[in-house]
């Protein structure tokens, strides 16, 4: 089995990623005893992916992926996007983002939205980009208390249930983080 790192902090995102990738040996971060807090300070998600990737393939030498992650709203000019984590100031707390995106949405008719990750994978030393989406719209209030962030809120197209309130193994089959995942795994596939 091949050990992989999966440089991330969330345990929402460690959930996802594990059940996704199966026929990995992941480690993560406590495994390798990388401590430190990476910071993600630029506007792209391909910058604070590979700046994540980078800080834990200098510390550990294995093949390594991160992955930054957001929610886009086009009425908001792509906010909360790349501040996702912390959108409703710190210290960070779902509740709070959930709220300021439910606030800056009052009076604004199209809720529409899309949540894209980025993974970065380290792979033999080279980098490597996949990205996933998932297309939808923003509820009117939170339901639900699967999956984490601001999934109570993120109604998917053909739906009429949030994520909060679907299976993780729905969100699994349409998120934009499984949608990357998968096309990490193809790329992989063709490796191992
Ligand atoms: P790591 O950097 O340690 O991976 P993080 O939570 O800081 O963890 P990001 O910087 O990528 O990760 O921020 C992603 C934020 O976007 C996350 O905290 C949520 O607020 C939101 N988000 C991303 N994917 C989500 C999902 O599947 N469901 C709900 N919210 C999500």
């Amino acid at each position: 089995m091949h050990t992989l790192v999966a440089a991330t902090r969330n345990q929402g995102k460690i959930r996802e990623i594990k059940s996704l990738l199966p026929d990995f040996e992941l480690l993560s971060l406590d495994d390798i005893g990388f401590l430190e807090e990476t910071p993600e300070p630029y506007d792209t998600f391909e910058e604070n992916a590979h700046t994540k990737a980078r800080a834990v393939y200098n510390f550990c030498g294995k093949d390594v992926f991160s992955e930054d992650s957001g929610l886009c709203l086009p009425a908001l000019q792509g906010a909360p996007g790349v501040h996702s984590a912390y959108y409703g100031g710190l210290p960070r707390s779902d509740a709070k983002n959930n709220e300021k995106l439910l606030n800056d949405l009052i009076g604004i008719e199209d809720r529409s939205a899309y949540y894209k990750a980025i993974v970065c994978l380290i792979w033999k030393g080279e980098v490597h980009y996949f990205e996933g989406r998932c297309y939808g719209k923003i509820a009117e209030k939170p339901s639900g208390s699967n999956g984490f962030g601001y999934d109570p809120l993120f109604i998917p197209d053909g739906y009429t249930q949030s994520f909060g309130e679907l299976p993780i193994s729905e969100k699994q089959k349409l998120s934009h983080r499984g949608n990357a995942i998968r096309a990490m795994l193809d790329f992989l596939h063709k490796q191992v």
